[in-house]
């Protein structure tokens, strides 16, 4: 018999509810038919896969409350320093199967569904993929909320509730297809609204001095618009810990509702379409990767997110104490690049409007508190906004960035007197026929850390993109190599592998990856050897079958498995992937007896709608797949699959299945990478140039053990300043004028022999992404692929060498950082025994 709750601490509902907390098979089974009952209102007879996938959701969900309000409380208690990671993306991927593994009972749920005659593995599939970001940077957002849960660091994320994500790609006639991504209809069992912590935004309106009676003058922002941001909460747990963070993500609600005294039908239509057009800003995020969108609703959604957590942790900051002259002692913000550089403007209008602070006093809480990460150099990807536009919309925030410019300049005009071309280059404002303010600029001058996101980026950030702010203050650039979770990236996607290391090296390297070395004693070790190849083995068919159901055909389990995923984009050079895989087939046809190894191409990822290169590029790499997988002469020594809507779950299927993974961006574009240190942790080789994080990995498994091809960054640039020309390449290399002669004569194109005419002109006219130049040594590079797969033995060295290696790559050590050298945090452990 339970008894009621008395006055509900946590130790009392611990204790009393057993099958809402309790880690036993009794204790889950009981919960989850409990929730299928009075949560689905369904038996087990009756429900459908989505009703037990939601009720075990709920179960688990239910296990991560206690911690959760623990968290809270102790971070309360201890006046613990958090940081807030604002963020435009969270790509967070599936919730249950990470849950489930962070609380230990993933195996527990498994036997309880067994009992029933259900498979974990199917219910898992029910759960829609949160697709609230575009690539990397997002994806990055979410392994580092992961990190600094299971390190037990005080975190909030704060980010957009996009009502639809990225776009779902679908692949017809070869031609990328989007549609919307209503991942929120079967509703979200991970998150719960806070009503009750609603912020209020406002937009447009003008601004009012004020003079009172003492002489002093305050600002005032009037005849503004409001928005509404609800906060809905998602519980981001760690790795067997009881830390529960909170990544909180702010949805828009109109603030007037439907107004239901109108007089007439017009007033009627205008409060709804009122109502409709303020909910629009978190409607849908913007599926741009690697390029700026210009647009106001863009802008909305970043002031909105901004505004929304800033009022969200003054409001909690007050809380606890009564000033604001320790904000930076208790939290740090960082921004994930420059989308919510907004937030220093908006800081310093709440601190010197709403809370009276002069403004220096602001500026230095302001500047104390943030940092900024850059993740691009790509100069289309850098924001800058109209001035007139943010003037409509924002105009006290953008008298303050013009004040904060000001003092800014002032400061230059110290360092470098009559440098006005300086000042022109430094100017948080861009000067032209329409002003526009720089987001980067005002991001690193409010913030007192700027961070790249490998080392040749941040050195490149140092050196090319912002020389002048690197001349100006130069202590404040530094580095934090990017990191991937290995709870998700190696525990979850592939549990063989992850046994056969727990079973050799024990389980701690998912707490602490660099224990992975320990693994190289056992690399002359047969068993683990002929194991490793076993497992591979296994994950190459899990994938085969998937592109076997989609694509109707089922890749020979013996040819190299080669893959590149990731978003399309010219600069990652997803052409010269096919442009070898074209060459390839002409060697072949041409020497039907060559000796090569056979080999799978397998490409997934999404294009931004509005770039039709990419977009170009999908419907090549598909036509050149239909010729040569349907050429009988080539049987199935060559296939090519594009596999639609990459997204985090296809992920995890596809990246254990590798045996080769392309990171073959042209050297100085990739900032780091993230999916290059997956690969390698799932045990695939690289082929790559040296970019981004490559060099790194490529220090780190071994020259010998990584495929290196290319021109190096400092290369493209010489050859960028002394006048690229692709034909000079071209002419000296045979195989590549033939790769291109064949497209350009409509061979993979006989319905339309033009098609690809644009790739073409764009290769033999410009090449800006220099594939031309890096093409005979990418073609050599993936010849000793070739002869190194032939020879098991060697191949499986290098894999293994790989997989000891990798330790460095995992955000647990990327967030160590952060917190050491950036945020100042240390962590604090929840003790659930513990009442405050
Ligand atoms: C990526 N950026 C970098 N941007 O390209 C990649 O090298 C890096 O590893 C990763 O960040 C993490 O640091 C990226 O994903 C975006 O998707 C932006 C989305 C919003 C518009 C501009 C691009």
């Amino acid at each position: 018999m339970r008894r009621p709750m008395a006055d509900g601490t946590i130790q009392e509902v611990v204790q009393n509810h057993s099958s809402r907390v309790g880690m036993t098979p009794e204790d889950l089974e009981q919960s989850v038919l409990e929730h299928l009952f009075y949560t689905c209102g369904k038996d087990l007879r009756s429900a459908t896969p989505l009703d037990v996938y939601r009720a075990i959701s709920h179960a688990t969900r239910d296990r991560l409350v206690h911690r959760w309000l623990q968290s809270k409380r102790t971070y309360f208690h201890h006046e613990a320093k958090r940081v807030c990671y604002l963020s435009a993306e969270f790509l967070i991927g599936r919730a249950l199967a990470q849950n489930l593994l962070n609380l230990g009972i993933y195996h527990l749920a498994e036997t309880s569904l067994d009992h029933r005659g259900l498979t974990l593995k199917d219910i898992l599939e029910e759960e829609l993929d949160p697709g609230l970001g575009n690539g990397g940077l997002g994806r990055l957002a979410a392994c580092f909320m992961e990190s600094l849960a299971t390190l037990q660091y005080p975190a909030y994320g704060y980010g957009i509730r996009y009502e639809f994500g990225i776009f779902d790609q679908e692949i017809a006639n070869g031609w990328q297809v989007e549609r919307g991504d209503d991942w929120l209809r079967r509703g979200n069992p991970w998150e719960v609204p806070r009503h009750e912590l609603s912020v209020g935004v406002n937009f447009y309106g003008r601004v009012e001095a004020r003079v009172h009676v003492d002489g002093t003058k305050s600002m005032h922002w009037v005849d503004t618009q409001t928005v509404i941001g609800v906060p809905y909460d998602t519980p981001i747990l760690g790795y067997q810990n009881n830390t529960v963070n909170t990544l909180r993500l702010w949805s828009a609600k109109a603030s007037k509702e439907f107004n239901f005294s109108v007089f007439n039908d017009g007033d009627y239509r205008r409060a709804v379409e009122e109502k409709a057009l303020s909910e629009s800003i978190s409607k849908v995020l913007y599926p741009n990767d690697e390029s700026a969108e210009g647009k106001e609703l863009r802008l909305k959604q970043q002031y909105f997110f901004v505004a929304c957590s800033i009022a969200d942790i003054i409001r909690r900051h007050k809380k606890r104490f009564d000033t604001l002259d320790n904000l930076p002692d208790q939290i740090a913000i960082q921004l994930n690049d420059t989308h919510p550089a907004i937030a220093v403007a908006e800081l310093m209008r709440v601190l010197i409007d709403e809370e009276s602070i002069a403004w220096e006093k602001a500026w230095e809480l302001t500047k104390a508190a943030t940092g900024f990460t850059n993740h691009t150099l790509l100069p289309e990807a850098l924001e800058k906004w109209p001035v007139p536009m943010f003037e409509r919309l924002l105009p006290r925030i953008l008298q303050i960035i013009y004040e904060i410019n000001r003092r800014f300049l002032l400061e230059v005009h110290v360092k470098w007197p009559n440098d006005d071309e300086r000042k022109r280059r430094l100017s948080i404002i861009e000067e032209g026929p329409v002003k526009h303010v720089r987001m980067a600029h005002l991001a690193v001058v409010g913030s007192h850390s700027v961070n790249g996101v490998a080392e040749l980026h941040s050195e490149l950030v140092c050196t090319q993109l912002m020389p002048d702010f690197h001349d100006m203050w130069p202590q404040r650039f530094n580095n934090k190599t990017n990191g991937v979770t290995p709870r998700r990236w190696l525990l979850q996607c592939n549990p063989d592998l992850s046994e056969a290391l727990t079973e050799r090296i024990s389980d701690g390297w998912a707490r602490d990856l660099s224990e992975l070395t320990k693994i190289l004693e056992y690399k002359d070790d047969t068993e683990f050897r002929a194991e490793v190849r076993a497992i591979k083995r296994k994950n190459k068919e899990r994938l085969a079958k998937v592109i076997e159901s989609r694509h109707g055909f089922k890749p020979n389990l013996d040819s190299i498995f080669d893959v590149q995923v990731k978003r399309l984009h010219e600069y990652k050079r997803q052409l010269l992937n096919c442009l070898h895989i074209i060459a390839l087939y002409q060697d072949m046809k041409e020497n039907p007896e060559s000796d090569r190894a056979p080999r799978t191409f397998i490409f997934g990822g999404k294009a931004a709608p509005g770039y039709m290169m990419a977009k170009l590029h999908i419907k090549l790499i598909n036509d050149v797949a239909d010729i040569i997988n349907h050429d009988p002469a080539i049987r199935d020594r060559i296939k090519v699959v594009f596999l639609s809507n990459y997204n985090v779950s296809l992920a995890e299927i596809i990246i254990p299945g590798a045996d080769i993974s392309e990171q073959i961006s042209m050297a100085g574009k990739e900032a780091s990478g993230t999916g290059n240190m997956k690969f390698a942790m799932n045990g695939a080789l690289t082929v790559g140039t040296l970019d981004g994080a490559n060099i790194e990995i490529r220090e780190e498994v071994g020259a010998e053990n990584f495929f290196l091809f290319g021109l190096k960054a400092d290369e493209v640039r010489g050859l960028k300043g002394s006048g690229y020309n692709p034909n000079h390449y071209i002419e000296r290399s045979p195989r590549l004028r033939r790769a291109l002669d064949l497209i350009a004569s409509g061979f993979f194109s006989p319905d339309d022999p033009s098609r690809f005419q644009p790739v073409v002109n764009e290769l033999r006219n410009l090449d800006t992404y220099m594939l031309c130049a890096d093409f005979d040594d990418y073609f050599r590079a993936q010849f000793e692929v070739d002869q190194c797969y032939r020879d098991p033995e060697n191949w499986t060295s290098k894999v293994i060498e790989n997989l000891g290696n990798i330790g460095k790559f995992s955000s647990d050590r990327t967030i160590e950082q952060y917190c050491k050298e950036i945020w100042n945090l240390t962590p604090c452990p929840i003790d659930l025994t513990e009442s405050f």
